[in-house]
């Protein structure tokens, strides 16, 4: 038995994951700060260039134990800091290994495995795999991201999501790239399952109360599903 799917059913946790991605004005510390205070309580810890076991252990243990931290990339380091998510791109390692190497050392209950997908073959392939979820993006385009993959828009997700429904695919989806408060209502609408966010949050005038804003309406659309 894996985790599969457990996040959203079994805990708390909002279907709304924050991202951290550096800017002048925040670092990574200041910015789980912020997701915390808002009321996030899913946090993905994506750091390129800068990534140490160090650095995330310190935001892992800022983070509480209220809170889901996910590591980007590297499964080493979600080990280690007791992240329990690591969030797997299409370049990094496949998802069916991330499994194997965390079974071998005990956490398969623990831990969840998150998938990027552009596409609907993309999703199929990772649920085989055994993801415990989707980021499926991106919505519109983003600085964010280098190497963005196609632009989805809003058709891009509603064919996606009703192609998940035909195959009768459960797999939680959580839309991501350059979202703004506004495109929540129509992206939930499609069927997915919530949002993942940077820089509509560190972006805004006040951090805080726009991620109040966004846990709020996404408590409201995850009611709904
Ligand atoms: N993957 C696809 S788009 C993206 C990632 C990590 C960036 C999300 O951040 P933002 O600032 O909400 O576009
Ligand atoms: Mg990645």
């Amino acid at each position: 038995i894996n985790s599969q799917y457990a996040c959203f059913t079994e805990e708390n946790t909002l279907p709304l994951m924050f991202i951290t991605h550096r800017t002048e004005k925040y670092t990574e510390e200041d910015q789980v700060k912020i997701a915390l205070e808002g009321g996030c309580n899913w946090i993905q810890i994506r750091m390129k260039d800068n990534l140490t076991l160090d650095a995330a252990e310190k935001l892992v243990h800022l983070a509480g134990s209220s809170c889901r931290v996910c590591i980007d990339d590297n499964l080493e380091i979600a080990i280690k800091s007791k992240a329990l998510t690591v969030h797997l791109g299409k370049k990094d390692m496949p998802v069916s290994d991330a499994w194997k190497i965390i079974r071998q050392q005990g956490y398969g209950d623990l831990f969840l495995v998150g998938a990027t997908a552009n596409t609907f073959e993309d999703i199929v392939e990772a649920d085989r795999q055994g993801a415990s979820y989707i980021g499926l993006g991106p919505y519109r385009f983003t600085e964010t991201k280098k190497n963005l993959s196609p632009i989805l828009g809003l058709e891009g997700y509603k064919r996606i999501m009703e192609q998940c429904r035909e195959a009768g695919l459960k797999i939680p989806i959580f839309a991501i790239g350059g979202i703004r408060y506004e495109d929540i209502a129509p992206l939930m609408s499609t069927g997915i399952t919530g949002i993942a966010v940077s820089s509509a949050i560190t972006q805004a005038p006040d951090p805080v109360k726009e991620m109040e804003r966004f846990c709020l309406i996404i408590k409201k659309y995850s009611k709904q599903i």
